[in-house]
């Protein structure tokens, strides 16, 4: 009997900027998949970006059983486009679709488009369970978390949810081989915007260390879960570091956290542990600004790590209040104090346009870069004739974007009569990011909102304002 075989195909997700982040996700599913020896290819559509190049590979190798593919919000056109050429080049394959797309909009992707199966949230349990069920009979109505449609009928179905996986040591390494990380190492494993420092590291490793987020911010769209958070023990982290420096020699590392700082004794232990074992590696992550202290701060700097990204949001306390962020702007500028003070760049975006938005809020998110700004030269004040000093500093603050209620996010439920006709919005939202402006949420024209989005983002207006 031949292998059952599966080919993973990882959509673009944007096309104004490179495909700077390794499909993570997808490596985990490939690994696991391998692990109950399947055939799996990746074909990765983000790193090569050519969809004819795709059909002419589909139509030298259609022996698939199941295709699937995997990508965020903003690839559903791409997902669109992909299933049809699929039905029409190897009509007989099962055609799923997980990530963030299927766990945010299954309904919409079951009936637009000739998809079979949306898969929703974590997938290693789902994707084995799919692979099973397709290869003994045919029959995916028991198979957990996912939604799915009978081809004939168009009729479709919601099936039990998933349970989450306990303890995510359990979960291989991804298959960095079968994902090209080499690839997206020798090509595009900078830190892009991240600083100075950050910038000239040559190799860069993804990995996320916890899954989901204790909070529920009314803009998010967690493809896991919000309210709760699961993390890998520390030693397991430190393996995967120790297997990525060993087999690929990265000198750095991207920790793709929602909230990397959750506990403040696990991110201690791990940085005693990077220590310990002397990884000389730098990293950077992201984590919530109330997360953050001056002891932990110096033992991340101790440990390699170079930047923090911090959802700031905004400069205005009522609107941090509207998205439920709990947080205040005190915490967000301590936070920002703190971390500079310890050796490690702030990083931070603002998100402008959010509902209550008007110009007395605006101008509060502009005083809050403003003195940001302040702060970042007076410290740097010797160094501020440097051009690359001052091209970092401009950098730092063009982070500004607007608010987009993605669906999955409590703003999507609230503001639907706003958002219109799911399917036209998730062609205006396709392969875009936030800093394309789609639906007007504020209390401010949409001309002057785009004003503002220019002034908030550029220190050069501050002066002149
Ligand atoms: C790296 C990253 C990116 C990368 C690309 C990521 C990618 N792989 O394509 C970049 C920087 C391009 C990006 C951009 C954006 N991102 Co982003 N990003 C992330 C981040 C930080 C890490 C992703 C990751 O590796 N996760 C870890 C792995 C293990 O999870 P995973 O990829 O989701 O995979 C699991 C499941 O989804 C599922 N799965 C995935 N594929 C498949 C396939 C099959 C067949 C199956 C069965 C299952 C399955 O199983 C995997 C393992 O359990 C996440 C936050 C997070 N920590 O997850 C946000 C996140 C994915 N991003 C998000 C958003 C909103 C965006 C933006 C749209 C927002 C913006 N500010 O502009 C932009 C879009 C810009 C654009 N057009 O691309 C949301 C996702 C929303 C959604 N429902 O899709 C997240 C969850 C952040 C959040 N909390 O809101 N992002
Ligand atoms: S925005 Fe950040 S803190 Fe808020 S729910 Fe999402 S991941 Fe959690």
């Amino acid at each position: 009997m031949r292998p059952f075989k599966v080919l993973l195909v990882n959509c673009p997700n944007r096309m104004t900027r490179a495909p700077e982040f390794f499909p993570y996700g997808l490596a985990l599913i490939s690994k696991v998949l391998k692990g109950r020896k399947v055939d799996v290819k990746i074909y990765d559509l983000n790193l090569y970006r050519d969809i004819s190049g795709f059909s002419k590979f589909l139509s030298h190798n259609f022996k698939w059983d199941i295709i699937a593919l995997s990508g965020i919000i903003t690839t559903y056109s791409i997902q669109v486009r992909l299933a049809q050429q699929i039905r029409d080049l190897v009509p007989g394959t099962l055609i799923i679709s997980g990530g963030g797309l299927a766990s945010s909009v299954p309904e919409l992707l079951l009936n637009k488009t000739e998809i079979d199966a949306a898969c929703i949230g974590e997938g290693e349990k789902t994707i084995l369970e799919l692979v099973q069920a397709w290869s003994d009979s045919r029959d995916i109505s028991q198979v957990k978390g996912i939604y799915w449609k009978k081809r004939q009928t168009g009729e479709i179905f919601k099936n039990e949810s998933q349970t989450s996986i306990p303890d995510l040591d359990i979960i291989p390494f991804p298959d960095w081989e079968g994902a090209n990380f080499e690839k997206y190492l020798r090509q595009y494993s900078s830190f892009y915007n991240k600083g100075k420092k950050a910038r000239k590291l040559q190799r860069r490793g993804d990995l996320t260390t916890t899954r989901g987020c204790p909070y529920d911010c009314s803009f998010c769209s967690n493809t896991f879960n919000r309210q709760s958070i699961r993390a890998r023990s520390v030693e397991n982290v430190i393996e995967e570091i120790k297997l990525l420096k060993k087999n690929y020699s990265i000198d750095s590392i991207d920790f793709l956290d929602e909230h990397f700082c959750f506990s403040k004794k696990r991110v201690i232990e791990f940085c005693e542990m990077i220590l310990k074992f002397k990884l000389d590696i730098c990293w950077g992550t992201a984590t919530r600004t109330d997360h953050v202290d001056k002891e932990l701060l110096q033992f991340m700097k101790k440990a390699g790590c170079i930047f923090i990204l911090f959802g700031f949001e905004t400069g205005s306390e009522k609107i941090l209040d509207n998205m439920g962020k709990k947080i205040s702007l005190q915490q967000s500028w301590e936070a920002f104090k703190l971390t500079e003070e310890s050796g490690i760049d702030a990083l931070g975006n603002l998100i402008i346009g959010h509902p209550g938005e008007n110009d007395q809020t605006i101008i509060e998110s502009l005083d809050f870069q403003r003195n940001r700004y302040g702060f970042l030269k007076n410290r740097y004040v010797e160094k501020l004739d440097e051009p690359e000093i001052q091209m970092d500093l401009q950098r730092r603050f063009a982070t500004v974007s607007y608010v987009v209620p993605y669906p999955g996010s409590r703003l999507h439920q609230k503001y639907k009569d706003k958002i219109g006709d799911l399917e036209e919005f998730m062609k205006k939202i396709s392969l875009k990011d936030a800093s394309h402006f789609v639906v007007n949420l504020s209390e401010i024209s949409p001309v002057k909102l785009l004003g503002y989005q220019q002034i908030l983002s550029n220190p050069h207006y501050w002066e002149l304002i």
